[in-house]
């Protein structure tokens, strides 16, 4: 694997072996864990807490909070309740010895986010907001920068390309060369297609195969294929059922080149992958 590093906020990840990164949902209707860790009457910061010093002690190396699901068809969240999701979570974490992410899609949440701390910006909508752009560009943080073809609300219901792999690839390199223009430098920057987000299973099945060819830059690639449908549609598991399925495919991840997987079973994927990577990985 080329050796690669990802910074922000003052820590730095290298990247000579696949990393993981924890996810943490504060949500009570994500797709696979939503309200594990209270719902209405509030989030258990003990609760939370707990998992993430498990996650780590796990190997996790970087925690993605997320105060909003994105799964297909999930309603939209206001500010407000995002913020009282997210924050007092953050700041609750934020002496841990690790890269503290937050999943977000709004510029008012990441500003917020990054001033209590968090060393990374997970944005599920590629920087394509120009406010979101500005918020990531002010601050030193590290970005993920998704692949997401229409919005949450509606992306499942007839997604379409011409080339699904030449598509996402040119949308990432468009969308690295603003955040590039914007100022960020490049090593606070990390790229996803966004399995799941405006794609079929063949579209997901093409663009895992060719994860290689999305390499921008010789940046990091980040994949998020945990408990997704994609894993349900080939093997009929439902989806508490689904974490076989979820290490082999970080694991195909992680043999094409894939330097992050963001994932739900950490224990479980760093065991996996510290097999992998005792055989090692070619070049690619
Ligand atoms: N997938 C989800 C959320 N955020 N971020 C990145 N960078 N890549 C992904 O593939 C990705 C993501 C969806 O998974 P999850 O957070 O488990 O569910 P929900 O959106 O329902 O909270």
């Amino acid at each position: 694997m080329i050796s690669r590093c990802l910074e922000g906020g003052g820590r730095t990840l290298t990247l000579e072996r696949t990393r993981v990164m924890g996810v943490l949902n504060l949500t009570p209707d994500s797709f696979s864990d939503g309200g594990r860790f209270g719902g209405d009457g509030g989030i258990d910061t003990g609760r939370v807490r707990a998992e993430a010093e498990a996650m780590l002690a796990a190997g996790a190396d970087i925690l993605d909070l997320g105060g909003e699901s994105t799964r297909p068809g999930a309603a939209t969240v206001d500010v407000a309740e995002e913020l009282a999701r997210v924050i007092p979570i953050l700041e609750s974490l934020r002496d841990l010895d690790t890269m503290i992410s937050v999943d977000t899609r709004k510029p008012d949440v990441a500003r917020a986010a990054l001033a209590a701390g968090c060393h990374l910006i997970n944005d599920v909508c590629g920087l394509r907001d120009p406010d979101m752009l500005e918020a990531v560009a002010e601050s030193d943080a590290a970005v993920c920068v998704m692949h997401m073809q229409g919005e949450p609300g509606s992306m499942q219901s007839n997604p379409s390309y011409v080339d699904v792999v030449a598509e996402v690839r040119g949308f990432l390199e468009q969308r690295y060369a603003a955040a590039r223009a914007a100022g960020i430098r490049k090593d606070r920057i990390c790229l996803d297609p966004g399995f799941g987000f405006g794609k079929t299973l063949a579209h997901n099945l093409a663009l895992l195969k060719a994860l290689p060819a999305l390499r921008t830059d010789g940046r990091p690639i980040l994949v998020g294929l945990s408990r997704k449908r994609m894993i349900g549609d080939l093997t009929g598991a439902a989806v508490d059922a689904r974490m076989p399925g979820s290490i082999v495919a970080a694991v195909i991840a992680a043999t094409r080149g894939a330097d992050i997987v963001r994932v739900h079973d950490v224990a479980e994927t760093v065991q996996a992958l510290s097999v992998l990577e005792a055989v090692g990985v070619d070049e690619t």
